[in-house]
């Protein structure tokens, strides 16, 4: 029997069990977790692409909402101290229809952290989610483990925890912020909690008069009540795409922009599984920046980019057209699949740009941005092989993702790395689908990739703190490990990491 039918026949098993989180909780030693809706599990099962019973749509084209910023509460030049409270919060996105969602201060994107390279940051977490641990990860800013929220140091319902860290030089770029909790990743970030962390250059190698505009990228998939819905069978094994892709908390809203004028967009990926291939159809885009801060150089005539979850991109956009519109469009990319369910192709606009008012000049890029050394070569080789197994028992089925065929177990370490040694990690995808791997607290560098024999070096240096791997595919990238202590590699498909797709690396 090949691997796909054996797939479909074990998805068949769960429909008639009806009950794939009581699996799950066998898989993991789980308790507590919600029981997944045996009716609408039951539908998921039947192959549709968007189950019924859900919000199809919401409304569209409202202006394009600037993200509120987190407050700084020092007055003390290089010092930011403020707070972030996770909490429920009611919010209507359907008309009529009240959405609770869990939220940093009451916003679906949490406020945006705007601080300089070397500020001393001092964050106090307040966790007033109903019985459940969580934590703040503070994603791709290299920072001691200690300080990361991994799930080693959760923060209890209820209680407040500290988070005090100093940005590094040179360590300008679009970070992020979400929840890492052990068990309650993927809900708590699929039901609001995340937001953008942006450290900002000592000299910016732009020009001033560049406008620049976050797309923070999210999605929410909602019951016709307006409840958020819990994550299906087809969401588990797949990660969760959502039903709805929103910028900034909105569904396609709309920027203005002046014809003949340049735009700089940090786009993130914050969704817990959707891949994003982003166009902004005939406009190409230059890129200067990655997950860790700006490219070497800008990397002109780019037509389309893909965003596996947690990456981000940093464009500029020049609206070379007199007036009209432009959209943001998310293009088809097939990134595999397991089972039913598989949503349908769509060149759906993710935000609507009107070209409108007096026209302007493009402004004119720097030809350098910064320097990026290679790592240069490496003292030792890690091997990742990614896998994934189901199994079926007399309870149902049981779905692990797994790395080097074990699941996450916190209490093991899976490496061990000497601190500023130069590593070649060297990432195996031999499963159904793509998985982008995360490493904690660091950058790396994407060396090659090899797919059927073929070997391809990457064709752009930059720092990266998320790279996908594709089915079939094996990636190879330079690591050097700078700050002791253990962190955490996953997949950032947050379902395939919470379903065991994770390790722990020990820094020496
Ligand atoms: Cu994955």
């Amino acid at each position: 029997m090949n691997k796909r039918s054996f797939l479909l026949g074990g998805v068949a098993t769960i429909a008639t069990t009806g009950s794939v989180f009581a699996d799950r909780q066998m898989a993991q030693g789980m308790g507590g977790m919600p029981a997944m809706g045996g009716t609408s599990g039951s539908r998921d099962m039947g192959g549709m692409a968007k189950p019924s019973g859900r919000i199809a749509a919401l409304p569209e084209g409202a202006p394009l909402r600037d993200l509120p910023k987190l407050a700084n509460a020092s007055s003390t030049p290089g010092q930011f101290v403020g707070t972030l409270v996770a909490a429920p919060t009611k919010i209507e996105l359907a008309p009529g229809k009240v959405t609770e969602i869990l939220a940093y201060n009451g916003h679906l994107v949490g406020p945006m952290i705007e601080i300089d390279e070397g500020d001393q940051i001092k964050i106090s977490f307040e966790n007033r989610i109903a019985g459940q641990e969580s934590t703040i990860h503070w994603h791709g800013l290299p920072i001691p483990p200690q300080q990361d929220g991994n799930p080693m140091d959760p923060v209890a319902s209820g209680s407040t925890h500290l988070y005090g860290f100093t940005i590094p030089a040179e360590s300008a770029g679009p970070y992020w912020y979400h929840p890492h909790p052990h068990r309650n990743t993927a809900e708590q970030t699929y039901r609001g909690l995340a937001g953008p962390f942006i450290v900002r250059p000592r000299t910016n190698p732009l020009p001033a008069e560049l406008v620049e505009t976050t797309l923070f990228i999210s999605s929410i998939s909602l019951l016709e009540n307006g409840a958020i819905a819990p994550n299906t069978m087809v969401d588990w094994m797949n990660g969760r795409e959502g039903d709805h892709v929103l910028v900034n908390g909105q569904r396609n809203p709309v920027l203005q922009a002046a014809p003949g004028s340049s735009r700089r967009f940090r786009i993130y990926n914050a969704t817990n599984g959707r891949y994003l291939r982003l166009s902004f159809g005939g406009h190409t885009m230059t890129l200067i920046g990655s997950d860790g801060g700006f490219l070497a150089s800008p990397v002109p005539g780019v037509t389309d980019i893909l965003l596996a979850p947690a990456e981000r991109a940093d464009v500029v956009v020049d609206f070379r057209r007199a007036g009209g519109r432009v959209t943001l469009q998310d293009l088809p990319y097939d990134r595999g699949w397991m089972g039913p369910g598989k949503p349908a192709s769509t060149n759906r606009s993710l935000l609507s740009i009107d070209l409108s008012g007096q026209p302007q000049q493009p402004v004119t890029l720097p030809t350098r941005l910064r320097t990026i050394p290679p790592l240069g070569a490496s003292m030792a080789t890690k091997r990742l092989l990614l896998g994934e197994r189901m199994s079926t028992g007399p309870n149902g089925m049981t779905m692990e993702f797994l790395i080097n065929g074990r699941a996450f177990d916190m209490a093991r370490i899976d490496f061990t790395s000497r601190r500023g040694d130069v590593e070649t990690w060297e990432i195996v995808n031999p499963t159904d689908m793509d998985h982008p791997i995360h490493l904690h607290g660091m950058h790396f560098q994407i060396v090659e990739r090899e797919k059927n024999g073929q070997k391809a070096a990457e064709p752009i240096l930059a720092w990266k703190d998320t790279v996908n791997v594709a089915r079939n595919e094996t990636v190879r990238i330079k690591v050097r490990q700078d700050i002791p202590g253990r962190r955490m590699f996953h997949c950032h498909v947050l379902e395939h990491e919470e379903l065991g797709m994770m390790g722990v690396v020990d820094v020496i």
